[in-house]
């Protein structure tokens, strides 16, 4: 079955309870949830003036397409009552796909991989935890490293 990890995030309302609330959600839509990473804290990246984030990433098997994938995901954060004001600014419960697979997907509604993931260590750093060798499919390096070399950078 394919696999696709998700990286959520919260930093709106009862952040661990809002991220657990997703969880159970996606696994009543058609995730098959087999690992998840440790919870962190993380300071705001990109808009910098709100509350700091708990962050996480998981890994499931699955029969959607990414397209489904994102519907589902989309529908989530609907039922939870998200609203959409500023671009990267607070969030009740943000779910991302991060990878598909090996897959590249380019279209208007969807870019897979996440474009700005390998620059996010609060997505990194989750995903290295619980697939540390699992391989970016532009970048054709393993996250792992990709971790490495981003922490690099912002020392
Ligand atoms: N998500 C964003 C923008 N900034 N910062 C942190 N720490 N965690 C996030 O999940 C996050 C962010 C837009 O998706
Ligand atoms: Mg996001
Ligand atoms: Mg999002």
């Amino acid at each position: 079955m394919p696999q696709v990890i998700i990286a959520f995030g919260s930093n709106m309302g009862n952040k661990e309870q809002n991220i657990k609330t997703a969880l159970e959600k996606m696994k009543a839509r058609g995730l098959n949830i087999i690992k998840v990473s440790t919870i962190i804290e993380t300071e705001p990246y990109g808009y910098e003036d709100q509350d700091t984030f708990l962050n996480g990433a998981c890994i499931a098997d699955t029969n959607l397409s990414p397209q489904e994938v994102l519907k589902e995901l989309l529908a989530i954060e609907q039922e939870m009552g998200r609203v959409r004001k500023i671009h990267w600014g607070p969030r009740n419960i943000d779910l991302d796909i991060i990878f598909y697979e090996n897959i590249i997907v380019d279209e208007d509604n969807l870019k897979i991989p996440h474009p700005d993931a390998h620059n996010r260590s609060f997505v990194l750093g989750p995903i290295c935890e619980i697939s540390p060798s699992f391989l970016h499919p532009i970048y054709n390096k393993p996250v792992k490293e990709l971790y490495e070399e981003l922490k690099k950078q912002n020392h």
